[in-house]
């Protein structure tokens, strides 16, 4: 295998005394947090798309990505050279999975035979290299966003004919994924929405995109395939509606067309606080539900209204988020997918390893925190206090067998209630104590 990491050797686990950049301060993959160990825990994937991909180019200038696997001119060598440095690069970084679209392993080809062939080889050679360095495949899925055919959407397309080219495509995205033992499968929105109801069926749109879903079931149980399928919600960008807006409009479309069976989410940090949320709240929302599925962590930046798709380092967040991941008991097949990208500055292959030492470290830490935080126990105390009416005088109600009689009843014999301070400021100052 060529070498296109020369000056990297292994990341380990140095401590925060380390003053060695290549290190880990936090991520100690074997050291025990509330009965699993780090990895266990937080199941780290590097982005095929971003990590491997990206070259830098934005609206106003070229790329400026130094890549040296990018210097092939044919698309399969190139393909393969990028494939040689993806793995060298998850086994120096110590991650144990990846994730990609189709269209990023393989390059699309001039018809649909090629493009179904070139993805076979891609399949063929990343099983050899998952086989040779033990590195598995959290998700697969396919790109229908970026092709010009795709230009008014693929699932949601007011052409079948549209349509019908998606489904070939998730097809063999599905069985790419399949093969290459995939513990789970994402459907993200690409240009699943619309620009103006002038030229839209929003109604149809959306039967048009749960009966591909359908198919995406029925296909998966013919083949047997059994990852986890996860929606991703994203607000905006591309289209200005996209369908799959937040997480709680995605259960409701799950549930209004009987797929809530078939899928989990898979939350982005940076496209809650698109659409109005925060991290921690789009994962509580999908827990409550029973169908936080996977993440994809990475931040957004809060003075510019867009996907910046930055490095998660703020720790505030990631001890919020892993709260909600140990309160739901973790995240079972999925992981945490770093869908995140280098600045454009920072251009050398190096960058890659400070940006997911930065952010596996930010997560670690976000753990350790989180756990040290339920194990002192005061935020659980506390919401026992705030909610113990419930378990004696409001419990009839909670569990729907009460009515307004009782309530009336109630209040004739109770009267004004004693209303008490909810103690934010006082939670946050304990919070801050632990990080
Ligand atoms: C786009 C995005 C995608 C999905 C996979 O904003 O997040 O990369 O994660 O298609
Ligand atoms: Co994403």
């Amino acid at each position: 295998m060529n070498t296109y990491f020369p000056e990297v050797e292994r990341i380990v686990f140095e401590g925060v005394e380390s003053r060695n950049p290549l290190a880990f301060k936090w991520y100690d993959r074997d050291r025990t947090v509330l009965g699993k160990t780090m990895a266990e825990h937080l199941r780290f994937a590097v982005a095929y798309w971003h990590t491997l991909k990206h070259d830098g180019g934005d609206p106003f200038g070229s790329p400026t990505m130094d890549r040296q696997w990018n210097r092939f001119s044919d698309p399969l060598d190139r393909a393969k050279a990028t494939c040689d440095a993806a793995f060298e690069f998850f086994t120096k970084l110590g991650v144990d999975y990846y994730c990609f679209h189709d269209r990023d392993l393989a390059p699309e080809g001039g018809s649909f035979a090629e493009s179904c062939r070139n993805l076979e080889i891609m399949t063929g050679y990343a099983a050899h290299l998952q086989n040779s360095t033990g590195v598995k495949l959290l998700w697969g899925t396919a790109n229908l966003f970026s092709n010009p055919r795709y230009v008014h959407g693929a699932g949601t397309n007011p052409d079948y004919h549209v349509f019908a080219y998606a489904g070939a495509q998730v097809k063999h995205a599905i069985d790419a994924t399949c093969e290459l033992g995939g513990e789970n499968y994402v459907f993200w929105g690409g240009r699943e929405g619309y620009e103006t109801l002038l030229n839209t069926r929003l109604k149809q749109e959306q039967e048009q995109m749960a009966a591909f879903l359908h198919m995406c079931v029925d296909y998966a149980e013919k083949i047997g395939f059994s990852g986890q399928f996860l929606i991703e919600p994203k607000p905006k960008e591309p289209t200005k509606h996209q369908y799959d807006f937040d997480t709680a409009t995605i259960l409701n479309f799950l549930r209004s067309h009987d797929l809530i069976d078939h899928f989990k989410l898979n939350i982005e940090a940076n496209h809650a606080t698109l659409a109005g949320h925060t991290f921690e709240h789009e994962l509580a929302v999908a827990a409550a539900a029973g169908k936080l599925g996977s993440m994809d962590v990475n931040r957004g930046d809060l003075l510019l209204g867009w996907d910046t798709d930055q490095f998660p380092t703020d720790l505030y967040t990631t001890v919020l988020a892993m709260l909600e991941v140990l309160a739901a008991g973790g995240l079972g097949t999925g992981g945490m997918n770093f869908d995140a990208k280098v600045r454009r500055g920072s251009f050398e292959p190096v960058d890659l390893f400070h940006a997911h030492i930065g952010g596996m470290d930010a997560f670690a830490r976000g753990l350790v925190i989180a756990a040290a935080i339920i194990e002192d126990g005061f935020l659980e105390e506390f919401r026992n206090q705030r909610y113990r009416s419930w378990n004696h005088d409001g419990a009839a109600a909670l569990a729907g067998r009460s009515s307004l009689e009782a309530c009336s009843a109630y209040i004739e014999k109770h009267g004004e209630p004693v209303v008490q301070s909810g103690r934010q400021e006082y939670l946050e100052n304990l919070i801050n104590r632990f990080i």
